[in-house]
């Protein structure tokens, strides 16, 4: 179902943006303002989905089909307007409705402020996944959390990273519907209590416990012109009334209203690591928090459908667990089936193995969770004895099957002895679920080979791989129009629900006239991102240039550095005029760095510094420049990608479990310069070995020189080039304020043994950077390369992958 062609008419939009402003707003409407009419056709918009997401749901209930729930601590959305707009097909309607008050829709849309509910690519990714769910209309539901503050709002003063608070509800979002009808009492702490029931069994209960309230939040994910919309809940602690009861009746106003404030920090503010916060008591409240409320929901859609048994539950219901964040959910479930249900052990673990599976989105040592069992038996106490219970029937099994075999029990308990008895939630997330995969061919090779090896031989086939995608709409049509209008006018617009369409494209690589329209949207990318950086930033910037970016989380293992040393190196270059196929180059970088990481704090005052001594040389003049935009986030991604000539995709192998900007770029007819890490390799494998710019040692090289005998110093002794560069960091060439201000960025190089590889892959990416220049100066090699990255993305639609979690994983079909 769309919109009734009354409600699409520009008359009837012009109306309702009126009405809002004055009888939803209580504002004058005229004479027309920005903010009050942007507010007015969100509500407009709004109305006009409200219809199909009501009627999308009652299907769900109409067909009693299976219902995927796809739980995530983080989402990052990106601006709605336009998504809304675009999915009901009303662009044009919406922007001559504005027009006629006067307003541009452009300017409209730049009001409104990104939901910034997740970190990085595995809260965008979850995003991009609901996306393809309500556009392949695969029935279910995001679950996660309502956070008050979202990552937090970056600004560079004097080079540095200063973290602001992202206050994103400030002023209410027309898109989060409140439904203070749908709230759940949620427990902590108290204790487990032994008792005997009515047959003389030995049962549990949790008593004594604190409590709180999850408040139900919705906001709409709208399929592409296809009326189906699905919902994503997000939950926002509320304080019990009981609880403050307690205190205003001991006459304690005050401590009342602290106890209200503290159990609503529940959601107040997302965890701004890009790798798991350890051991923070409120992070596991918060995971808690969103599994039990989430569970609740789902028992009551499962039970409003009159089920006699729970055997059929994971006929019902498939829940993806998206990382271990939500992990604890498997322990939330075998509670709920054996104390509140009184399900056998073995019914209620089998109902819950066919019921999750989980999604790893990292292979880093240090961003795999583990909670102390101290805490988890202080906050969660029945949950402990739980987790220990499936342990204890878990090793006795592993036991029978590999007698004598203490390592191997060892390794896969759910339980490290090492430093201080933790609990390890990934191995909770496997031990529970039914399939468990990665997010890139060689991720889930790793996984299998190396972290999860143990477990692979144990449960051989439950390790599988679904490669990651990004969305279509928002990622092509949305974020660049030009270039989809030129894609429309020779091979029409079924890429927007079926990418692989865009292989049309690969005939018209080598035409003179379309390779000129293609330079042609190119440059006009370029040019409005020049004016968007000289309005955000007052640096001018040159779009003749090649645009070469480097955006993404700040983290040492990604290698902003290992660009960083190829600026200076160029820098140097240029000085001593020796630039041989020197192309004249503009560096972006961007990304957020975790406010506790302080190396990566850092190299963002290094990025920032050395852009300042190039951008300031009149030696340089045009040739290089340095731009560190602040506070990248969704709609900043909107506006770089398109105008990317070269995505930077530099990780060291085996560390990057997939990317997704990976995708962006190459989507947008940008070309790669990358190793052959995560997502990289099946996306040179698709546009072809000649158009990807490849370079660095393999994941096995990794794992040998990690295994021993790298020597970073040797590399540094035997090159000219790295070793000025390096001597001109740590002696404070970009520092004279304080020469040895990045000290410790040289040491974990030299000194620390370069963990990351940057000194390894120097050279090599040196010289391929020295390629990429060549090619660049061949614009027709250029842009046929440029018009085959595009042509072969069709393999990374989201929807591509959510299909394949549907059919291989999920089990759930369609809904016709
Ligand atoms: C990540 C990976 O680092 C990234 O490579 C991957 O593309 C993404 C989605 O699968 O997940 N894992 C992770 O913890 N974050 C990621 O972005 C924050």
């Amino acid at each position: 179902m769309t919109a009734p062609e009354s409600n699409q008419s520009v008359e009837s939009l012009k109306d309702d943006i009126q009405r809002h402003v004055a009888l939803t707003l209580g504002s004058d409407p005229f004479p027309p303002r920005k903010e009050r009419y942007y507010l007015g056709l969100c509500y407009s918009v709004r109305d006009r989905l409200l219809g199909q997401w009501l009627e999308t749901q009652r299907s769900y209930y109409d067909s009693i089909t299976k219902r995927v729930y796809y739980m995530s601590l983080e989402f990052l959305p990106g601006r709605f307007l336009m998504n809304y707009i675009q999915a009901l097909g009303m662009e044009e309607e919406c922007r001559e409705a504005v027009r006629d008050f006067g307003l541009d829709l452009d300017e409209l849309l730049e009001e409104e402020w990104n939901p910034g509910l997740g970190n990085g690519g595995l809260g965008r990714l979850a995003s991009c996944y609901m996306d393809s769910m309500a556009t392949c209309k695969i029935p279910g539901y995001g679950y996660g959390i309502l956070y008050d503050y979202g990552i937090f709002y970056q600004t560079i003063v004097n080079g540095y990273q200063h973290e602001g608070c992202d206050n994103w509800l400030r002023q209410d979002s027309p898109w989060v519907l409140r439904r203070g009808h749908f709230m759940f009492l949620i427990n902590f702490y108290g204790r487990s209590e032994a008792y005997e029931d009515s047959a003389g069994h030995e049962r549990f209960r949790w008593v004594d416990t604190e409590s709180v309230m999850a408040m139900a939040c919705d906001i709409m994910v709208p399929g592409h012109q296809n009326g189906h919309v699905t919902n994503m809940r997000l939950w926002k602690a509320i304080s019990t009334r009981d609880f403050e009861l307690e205190h205003f009746n001991r006459g304690d106003y005050i401590g009342a209203v602290q106890s209200k404030v503290e159990s609503e920090n529940i959601s107040k503010v997302l965890y701004p690591n890009d790798t798991s916060p350890r051991g923070k008591e409120l992070r596991l409240r918060q995971q808690y928090f969103f599994v039990a409320a989430t569970f609740q929901d789902i028992l009551r859609r499962f039970r409003k459908n009159n089920y006699s048994s729970f055997d059929c539950f994971p006929d019902q219901v498939a829940v993806q667990l998206n990382d271990t964040h939500p992990a604890i959910s498997i322990a939330e479930l075998m509670r709920i089936l054996v104390d509140d249900e009184a399900l056998t052990w073995e019914t209620a673990w089998t109902i819950c193995q066919k019921t999750f599976s989980y999604t790893n989105h990292t292979v880093l040592p240090e961003a795999l969770e583990t909670w102390s069992v101290e805490l988890i038996g202080r906050m969660l106490p029945r949950h402990l004895q739980i987790i220990f219970e499936i342990n204890r029937r878990f090793l006795d099994d592993v036991g029978k099957r590999f007698p004598g075999r203490v390592d191997l029990l060892r390794s896969l308990s759910l339980i490290a002895e090492d430093d201080g008895k933790q609990v390890r939630m990934a191995h909770l997330a496997i031990i529970g679920s039914h399939t468990v995969n990665g997010v890139a061919e060689l991720h889930s090779k790793i996984l299998k080979a190396r972290l999860f090896k143990d477990f692979d031989n144990l449960y051989p086939g439950k390790f599988t791989n679904v490669t990651n995608g990004i969305t279509p709409r928002r990622w092509l049509m949305q974020a660049n129009p030009a270039l989809s209008e030129l894609i429309g006018s020779v091979i029409g617009n079924e890429w927007i629900h079926d990418l692989s369409h865009l292989s049309e494209l690969a005939a018209y690589a080598d035409d003179p006239e379309f390779q000129q329209r293609w330079q042609e949207v190119r440059k006009r990318n370029k040019k409005l991102l020049a004016r968007y950086v000289l309005r955000k930033l007052g640096v001018g910037i040159n779009p003749a240039t090649l645009f070469d970016m480097h955006i993404k989380r700040i983290h040492e293992y990604k290698r902003q550095i290992l660009n960083v040393l190829h600026v200076i190196t160029i820098y140097n270059r240029i000085r001593s005029g020796s630039v041989a196929h020197h192309v004249p180059r503009t560096l972006f970088f961007a990304g957020k760095a975790a406010p506790g990481y302080l190396q990566a704090k850092l190299i963002i005052k290094l990025i920032n510094a050395v852009g300042q001594a190039v951008n300031g040389d009149p030696a340089v003049g045009n040739e290089l420049r340095v731009v560190f935009l602040p506070n990248y986030c969704v709609s900043q991604a909107e506006k770089l990608i398109p105008a990317a000539d070269l995505s930077e995709q530099i990780s060291t192998a085996g560390m990057e479990a997939s990317g997704t900007g990976n995708m962006k770029f190459a989507l947008n007819g940008a070309l790669t310069i990358g190793t052959l890490d995560g997502a990289n390799i099946e996306i040179r494998e698709v546009v072809g070995e000649d158009n990807f710019f490849l370079f660095g040692h393999t994941e096995e090289d990794v794992h040998r020189l990690h295994s021993g005998g790298y020597d970073p110093v040797q590399i540094y002794e035997s090159n000219i080039e790295l070793k000025k560069a390096l001597d001109m960091i740590s002696t404070g060439f970009f520092s004279p304020e304080a020469p040895s201000l990045f000290r410790p960025i040289v040491d974990s190089l030299l000194a620390h043994g370069d963990y990351y590889l940057v000194l390894a892959d120097y050279a090599k990416y040196v010289a391929e950077q020295a390629r990429v220049s060549k090619c660049y100066e061949d614009p027709a090699l250029w842009t046929r390369m440029s018009i085959l990255n595009t042509a072969n993305m069709g393999k990374f639609s989201s929807d591509r992958a959510i299909m394949e979690y549907a059919r291989n994983i999920w089990k759930v079909s369609p809904l016709t």
